[in-house]
């Protein structure tokens, strides 16, 4: 799916604003900004703690120039599921909220009138969710007190009364969190564009159409000059001599391909570079990597996972200031501009499909009873058609710490599938991954098949808790396991809660001298082993999560605050980043 752009051929129109809104159909209409969350605009709980539909409307009046061109609604993200009615019909309906999804209203429409938009908005999350709501009143942290006669009253009674309780770590925003746009094409028109450029400058590209035309390929330099061109759906053309996108400290020199067909017109972006696995090194442009960089979230106050461009401005500029050179887009896809953000910005991107919380304890398969198979394939797929040109992006995961340690069997078989569905659908064939969970990795039997090895790992912290020199004993013996499979490994995950403020001269765990003791820890371990390719602490700034015993506002896991401010770790890194190349 082409993210619309303003261009010669196409217009464009922003409907984001103050839209009006309402919990359910009985509330009155009230204000609400879009894109953003909605759950922390009002100061009202009902707003946080929502579950179930919640209903979104505006009018628009359609310029009168519109006329005659194509016409298409666009959504880049509503989360979790959609239906939007234009004039009290229903228009679509799209599953999942992190992907875009769009309907042509050109026979719906003429141009010059106006209309009105009606958007139902489910923030529901179960089993059959990406990510994955629990169903029976489990809770993701704290004691379940199973069996004691009130609690479980109570637990019945939350869900008559209907709960959501996310299996993960962060809170379940929801909304139009993206933007909403209205755009135009002429009657023939470009519908898909797949470019493979490679660090020999050979551009393998394919041009999907509807409707009567040629095909017409320039590819244009940084400075606007024409340095190669083709005609045609489908072909290979050489740019001779080609710059190179290179991530942080070298150059990400971007060309654009211009596309025509008819009078439509596309304009892609795009860089000439490799990435490959050879052994247990990631090669980048021929030549081994090593990736740091914190993980983050769509979060930020007021927003929620709202595209809030400003504060991605200020993340990435936060990232170079930091020396890192690697974000991982954990636990969804991001908003398309963060990507065009790091294709400039030089920072290469991990991502990752919504698939979170796969799993249901040691007594019940997820594999076996969670409807998501079909589901989580189709994801993936959108994921990959969406972001597939962009040179920042070096490496697929396909979820987040799922079962892989009870069912060892029963996950392979559902994970192996996607992984050959990443490699078949991704034109460059990019290494695939799955963020697994600190676990009983000797039992998992998925982990170790994919190309890039992720694993999150909480020594010193959720285990061995606060004991940096245990921590470092046991992380060692792990890491051993890794040598032996003889793939690149990276720790995706790693942190510790840190209360911005808070100090103690003999570091003790929360305080900010002790995050960065820990870091200094875990570093050891893995500064002595070249399989370790890539660092990625936990998080880049703290985060809201969903209320509860282990959260004191939200995970403190940041390197930086929720406002962005440094703790000592984020100068701690800065430093370590500014000298680590391996
Ligand atoms: C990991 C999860 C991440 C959590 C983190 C934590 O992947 O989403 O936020 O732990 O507990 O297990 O801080």
């Amino acid at each position: 799916m082409i993210t619309p752009k303003m261009n010669a051929a196409r217009a464009v129109l922003d409907l984001g604003g103050i839209w009006d809104f309402r919990l359910s159909e009985s509330d009155p209409w009230e204000t609400i900004a879009v894109p953003a969350s909605y759950n922390d605009q009002k100061p009202d709980r009902r707003f946080r703690s929502h579950v179930g539909f919640c209903w979104y409307r505006t009018r628009v009046t359609l310029p009168a120039c519109f006329a005659g061109q194509r016409r298409v609604l666009r959504f880049d993200a509503v989360t979790h599921d959609a239906v939007v009615w234009l004039n009290g019909r229903e228009l679509c309906r799209h599953r999942g909220g992190f992907l875009p999804f769009e309907a042509d209203i050109t026979a719906l429409t003429e141009g010059g009138e106006t209309f009105e938009l009606l958007v139902r908005v489910d923030n529901r999350i179960s089993h059959s969710t990406l990510p994955v709501g629990n169903e029976g009143g489990v809770a993701f942290f704290g004691s379940d007190n199973a069996g004691i006669p009130s609690v479980e009253a109570g637990k019945l009674r939350q869900q008559q009364q209907g709960v959501n309780l996310p299996n993960f770590d962060f809170f379940n925003y929801a909304g139009i969190s993206r933007p909403v746009r209205l755009y135009t094409t002429p009657e023939a028109y470009i519908d898909g564009v797949t470019l493979d450029a490679d660090m020999h400058g050979a551009l393998r590209y394919s041009v999907e159409t509807v409707g009567a035309g040629e095909v017409a390929l320039d590819v244009l330099d940084a400075q606007g000059q024409t340095v190669a061109s083709a005609h045609g759906a489908q072909g290979t053309l050489t740019v001779h001599d080609a710059h190179l996108w290179e991530p942080l400290p070298g150059t990400p020199y971007l060309y654009t391909a211009r596309i025509r067909f008819g009078r439509d017109l596309i304009e892609q972006t795009f860089g000439f570079r490799s990435v490959e696995v050879e052994g247990a090194r990631l090669l980048l442009n021929g030549k081994p990597i090593h990736l740091h960089g914190p993980c983050k979230h769509e979060d930020t106050p007021f927003h929620g996972r709202g595209l809030d461009l400003c504060a991605a401005v200020v993340d990435l500029s936060l990232y170079r200031w930091l020396n890192a050179n690697v974000l991982r887009m954990s636990h969804y896809p991001y908003a398309e501009e963060i990507y065009d953000l790091c294709d400039r910005e030089g920072i290469l991107v991990i991502d990752e499909t919504p698939a979170v919380g796969i799993g249901a304890g040691d007594r019940v398969d997820p594999y076996k009873t969670f409807p998501l198979a079909d589901y989580h394939a189709q994801v993936l797929a959108d994921m990959i058609a969406r972001d597939k040109n962009h040179p920042c992006v070096i490496l697929w995961s396909l979820g987040n710490e799922p079962d892989t340690e009870h069912f060892p069997q029963s996950a392979f078989d559902y994970w192996r599938p996607l992984y050959d569905l990443a490699h078949r659908l991704d034109p460059q064939s990019r290494p695939v991954t799955l963020v697994c969970c600190q676990n009983d990795y000797t039992r998992d039997l998925v982990t170790r098949t994919m190309d890039v090895v992720c694993i999150n790992r909480y020594y010193g912290w959720y285990n061995l808790s606060g004991d940096l020199e245990t921590a470092k004993y046991a992380l060692n013996l792990e890491l051993d396991f890794w040598a032996e499979i003889g793939k690149p490994v990276i720790l995706s995950e790693y942190g510790a809660d840190t209360i911005s403020g808070l100090h103690s001269a003999a570091p003790e765990m929360f305080s900010e001298e002790f995050q960065v003791e820990y870091y200094e820890a875990i570093h050891a371990c893995l500064d002595a082993r070249d399989f370790v390719i890539g660092e990625l602490p936990w998080n880049f700034a703290d985060f809201s999560t969903q209320q509860g015993p282990m959260r004191a506002g939200g995970n403190r896991k940041g390197l930086f605050t929720r406002d962005r401010q440094p703790k000592l770790a984020a100068h701690y890194f800065r430093r370590r980043w500014s000298t680590l190349r391996k």
